[in-house]
């Protein structure tokens, strides 16, 4: 059997939180559209016949603009030592350029193995995706074209993981398949739907603090949790006319919520303001953010 670490990197957007989901069959990592939707180190595990892949997601390469996010470049960086191998993970559609190749070469100099997982091709033309696996080949770098939303070359991925680990037994038990609680994943399932529904800056200031977080006689899960923003003007648009947009956004929640935990789930949420929390560190370690 071969087992080890795998730190999964790349840039912000790239998917690698949704290539980790269709990966291990579950989603233990909150998706979007908007970079820098991952913020902390999520440890995910894959059992196979062949052994055991424990990833390990990581907020996406950025440029670092507060508190928060040199915090998550840190956690990144820690997160890319330490492992038995890395999963570059890169971004076909969105093309290849100079500096991708730098960083995916920075990566590969670490010391441990790495290979290239040039994802999203459901979204490209061969014509397109060819040039740049030869371009990356002749880098001396391994490259595996894959799409995880279409499921595309995801077994080949996984032997080709497989095949840079050591000789091992499993490093975790098999019944678990990520390291993160319920109360953690419930939390970024609120603060996933404030991403989808909300632009600009308003979602890359908000936390979310879980006040409450109790399973009920009946069944039934008893959340309340704050919704934190930086800016009085967020505030008011998180909330919404008559509180329209948060009533919708807490619906769309819940029904998230309730399909991870598998129950129904009674949900209370109030919007906060703690000006420039993401460049406090102390309000950030409140609600989360430190290293570890
Ligand atoms: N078409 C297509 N879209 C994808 C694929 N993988 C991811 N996406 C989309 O790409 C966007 C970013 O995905 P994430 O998984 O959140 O990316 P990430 O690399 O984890 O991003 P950060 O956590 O911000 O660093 C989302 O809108 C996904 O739905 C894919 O294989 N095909
Ligand atoms: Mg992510």
């Amino acid at each position: 059997m071969r087992s080890g670490t795998v730190a999964v990197i790349g840039k912000a957007n790239a998917g690698k939180s949704t290539l980790l989901n269709v990966l291990v069959g579950e989603k233990v990592a909150i998706v979007s559209p908007k970079p820098q939707t991952t913020r902390d180190r999520i440890l995910c595990v894959l059992n196979r016949a062949e052994g055991q892949i424990a990833f390990v997601d990581t907020p996406g390469l950025y440029r670092q603009r507060n508190a928060l996010t040199d915090l998550m470049m840190r956690t990144t960086e820690t997160a890319s030592k330490d492992v038995d191998a890395i999963l570059f993970v890169h971004d076909g559609h969105a093309g290849l350029r100079e500096d991708d190749v730098g960083l995916m070469k920075k990566y590969a100099a670490l010391g441990v193995p790495m290979l290239v997982a040039y994802t999203k091709i459901d979204l490209m033309p061969p014509e397109k995706i060819l040039p740049d696996l030869r371009a990356l080949s002749a880098e001396g770098l391994e490259v595996y074209p894959v799409s995880a939303r279409r499921g595309k070359n995801l077994k080949q991925l996984e032997e080709g993981i497989f095949a840079m680990l050591p000789e091992g037994d499993p490093l975790y038990p098999e019944d678990i398949v990520s390291d993160r609680s319920e109360r953690f994943m419930v939390a970024e399932l609120m603060r996933e739907k404030i991403l989808l529904k909300y632009d600009k800056e308003i979602p890359h200031g908000v936390a979310i603090v879980v006040n409450t977080f109790e399973k009920k006689e009946n069944g039934v899960y008893e959340v309340n949790l704050d919704i934190v923003c930086e800016k009085k003007n967020h505030k008011a648009i998180l909330i919404g006319k008559q509180g329209a947009a948060l009533k919708e956004t807490a619906s769309f929640a819940r029904e998230s919520m309730e399909k991870f935990l598998g129950a129904k789930v009674f949900l209370t949420v109030y919007v906060k303001v703690r000006e420039d929390w993401r460049d406090k560190p102390s309000l950030m370690k409140e609600y989360g953010y430190f290293e570890e």
